[in-house]
This record gives structure tokens, sequence and C-alpha cells, in this order.
């Protein structure tokens, strides 16, 4: 399947019209009656046939290398915090290497990254801090690393040929610059960014204030980098010529069901902070269940008098956004790119439109043929993958169907760049997955009869 495209799949699978299950036993009518949400999302290993279940991991922490502890916690991802140089400097060590990253359960790619890790780790520095960034080239080709949004000498600001020379495979280069300011700010590279971003050699740079009460405390802090790629099935490496055709679509480099949940204690005050440096598209990030306010850019701190209150925040390619509220609501909240097309993953972009088409003949004719033939599509997307977690249709190599995870009540028909904000009564263990809601009786949706309807005067 090496050679296999997500184009070829898509077409040998829609061969027949639809999509076929493959090799499939036995139709699958619908969920299993009993479904255990908890149980199946504990279970870490992809499913057999290539299903992919979500991730549960048992620490939900945030791993620092430095000498403060980290104030900002970056899901699936990291914090380097500096080291205190006898001249009072604060001092990070930027590796950038080839990574093999996993960016959900079933789907790894060869990526570029820093530290071992893609994207690099989330910088924490505080105003006023003179930062020394020492960075080593292990890639196979010249890069730099540029401070996005920073006020520094020209020298420092990371153009490959225009401020400095490149860093060639192997050296190692220096970054001396005083912090002037706070917010929330971005690293890249400056060389050959179509490839070097593509493949991801990005990371966030977070700077607290020195003075208390600058900014309003708050309980939570997240960072997320939000990012796409283009990941053919079956290929190991993003491909960096694509322009438009992105198919894994990430937060902090995971696309769900491999995005850890966001946990918060009800009331808590959060500070989301938004990072993007897709190649192409910009992400308006919604949250479920609350409002925020935008307070903060790359550029800095909104006036309050600016700020108003949104439930969708709009992020720029090659901007931050920083939003704060209040969880105030109780529950399992989605949170995720409102792009239609950027909450799916590799396989779900480009089938013939099968939508309303009657499939039953068809279905009843090749089955003879081929076992188990099952059209797809008729009624959208929904159906394929719940079909690949039961094991009834199989994915290439290397690959993640189009959605899906197992979720309290079902299958979740979100993927990409989705994750979930766990609202619970504190006090709260940031660190462990909570298990999902228990809804208070009588506040779930629900069937009702007709003669219930009536009631109300509705007919059904
Ligand atoms: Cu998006």
């Amino acid at each position: 399947m090496s050679s296999f495209s997500r184009r070829d799949w898509m077409k040998a699978s829609a061969a027949a019209l639809g999509g076929a299950a493959l090799g499939s036993v036995r139709r699958a009518a619908a969920l299993p009656a009993e479904w255990d949400g908890e149980a199946a999302a504990r279970a870490l290993e992809p499913a057999a046939g290539g299903a992919v279940r979500p991730r549960i991991p048992d620490d939900l922490s945030t791993p620092y290398v430095g000498d403060r502890p980290p104030r900002v916690h970056t899901p699936n991802g990291s914090s380097i915090t500096g080291r205190r140089a006898d001249d009072g400097a604060w001092v990070y060590h930027l590796v950038a290497e080839e990574v093999q990253h996993e960016f959900a359960p079933g789907l790894t790619a060869t990526c570029w990254g820093y530290n071992g890790q893609v994207h690099g780790p989330t910088f924490e520095a505080v105003e006023g801090d003179t930062v020394r960034v020492y960075v080593t080239n292990r890639l196979p080709v010249a890069t730099t690393v540029h401070w996005h949004g920073f006020f520094l000498p020209n020298g420092m600001d990371g153009v490959g040929g225009l401020n400095q020379p490149v860093i060639p495979p192997g050296e190692t280069f220096v970054y001396t610059f005083p912090i002037r300011q706070n917010g929330t700010f971005m690293y890249h590279s400056h060389h050959d960014e179509m490839t070097q971003i593509a493949l991801g050699l990005t990371g966030m740079f977070v700077v607290h204030p020195n003075t208390r009460g600058e900014i309003p405390e708050v309980d939570r802090d997240f960072a997320i980098m939000l990012h796409e790629w283009a990941v053919d099935p079956g290929t190991s490496r993003p491909d960096p010529n694509e322009m438009s055709d992105f198919n894994v679509l990430t937060m902090n480099a995971r696309a769900f069901p491999g995005t850890d949940p966001l946990v918060v204690g009800h009331m808590d005050r959060v500070r989301l902070r938004f990072g993007n440096l897709s190649p192409m598209d910009h992400h308006p990030i919604h949250l479920h269940g609350h409002y925020w306010k935008i307070v903060g850019t790359d550029g800095g701190r909104i006036p309050e008098a600016g700020q108003w209150p949104e439930t969708t925040v709009l992020v720029p390619v090659g901007s931050t956004r920083t939003v704060e509220f209040t969880a105030d609501a109780l529950g399992d909240w989605a949170m995720h790119c409102h792009m239609t097309h950027h909450v799916m993953n590799q396989m779900g972009h480009e089938f013939p439109n099968m939508v309303g088409v009657d499939a039953a003949k068809l279905d009843r004719e090749v089955r003879p043929l081929v076992p188990g033939y099952m059209t797809m599509g008729q009624v959208g997307g929904d159906d394929m993958g719940a079909h690949v977690e039961m094991g009834h249709m199989p994915v290439p190599e290397n690959s993640i169907p189009m959605v899906g995870a197992a979720g309290p009540f079902g299958y979740i028909t979100m993927g990409g760049m989705y994750t979930n904000m766990l609202v619970r009564p504190r006090p709260v263990d940031y660190d462990r997955f909570p298990g999902w809601y228990e809804h208070p009786p009588g506040t779930v949706a629900h069937a009702v009869s007709a003669e219930v309807a009536a009631r109300d005067g509705v007919r059904v």
C-alpha cells in the first residue's frame, strides 16, 4: 500500500460506487447495544483491523526542562523554562532534528521537530529576562529560528540570508536577546519555510509579566498550536509541496482522537493561548457552552474596552490569539475548528457524493461477488469511522479513519482539530482524566413517544 495515495484509495474504495466494506464479515446496523464509552476509551491500542480508539492518558501534566516550574499547560506537549546562567541570563537549548511523530494512534510520520518532539516545547520566560537560546541543527539541511512577535535586535530575528547566515547541519548557533514585552508568541524556522514549517519546525513562546496583577490571575493557562499537514495514507512523511489539500489537522500536533482533553474546575478562570503556523489556513476555534473574550494577540494585550464576547476565535496563519473566560458550566464541552473539513481525518474529503442514494439493490447484486459488500456514504460520512472501529472495514496502513472516537454515548463523529474541555466540580486533579461527565437525571436529550410530543401539540 506504500505507493497508494489518498486519492487512489478513495477511487479504489469507491470503484463500485460509494466505497465498499472490502472483506467485511457482517453488516453493522448500529452501535453495540451496550456501549461502554469509558471502557472503549481506555483501550489505548489501535483495535484489530487498524481501528482507532481515543487515547486517554493516565498523566495529563506538562513535563518541563529548566529551573522554573511551568505555568502554562501544553496538552500533549511540554515546556522549556530556562536554566539560570552565572551572568543572570536564562539559557535554553533547542535541537532541530527528525522525529518519528504520532498524530493519533495508528498514524505516525517522520517529521521535523525540536528536542525530540513535534512541535517544539513551549518556551516560558519572564518579561525583563535576557534569554540565550542555543540552537543545534541535527537536520540534513540548513535551518534558522525566528522569534515570532518579539522586539529584538535585528541580527537575532532569524531570517536566513537576511539577518544571519543559515545554521549548517551539525552546527550550533546562539541567539541572545532581552525580553521587553509579555504575552503569547511563537518560534519557527525562517529558512525554506515551505518545507520546514510543513514538517513541523514550530513552537509556542509564552512570556509572563514581571509584575503581579498586570494581567488577571487564572487557574488554568493552556497553550495550543494549530497546524495542518498533508500525509497521504500509506506514506510516511508530510508532503511539503501540498498547497491546499491538507488531511491531518492538529492541535499541538495531535489529531482527535489523539488530543488530550483539557481538565478544568467549575468556575475556574481559564486562559487559552492559540497559535497558528499552518501552511495555508486560518482556523476559527469554537468552544461549546461558554463565551470568552479575546484578550491578546502576538502584538500584545488588548485593552479591556476593546474586548468583546465571542464563542469562536479566528486564529489567522502567523498569529496568536489569547482568550479568557470562566468555566461556569459543568460537563464535557467540545472545542474545535469550525471548518467542517478540519474536524475530519485523512480519508473523508473526496468521496463521490452518495448522499440520498438508495444502494440496497446494488448491495444485493454485488454481495455474491464481494461478500459483505456495503455501499457507504448514502447518509453522509458518519458511518465510516464506526465501521472501521468495529473492524468491518480495513484502512490502508499508517492511516486513520475520517472521523471518530468512542464517547460516553456512542461514536463521536469528529476528528482532526478537535478536543474536549472537561469541567468538573472543584477540587479537580488537573493531571488525570476525570471520567466522562455524569449528567444529573433528566438533563440528557432523549427519545420521546408520539404521545408525549402530542401533549405539546407536536405531531410526529
Ligand atoms: Cu481549521
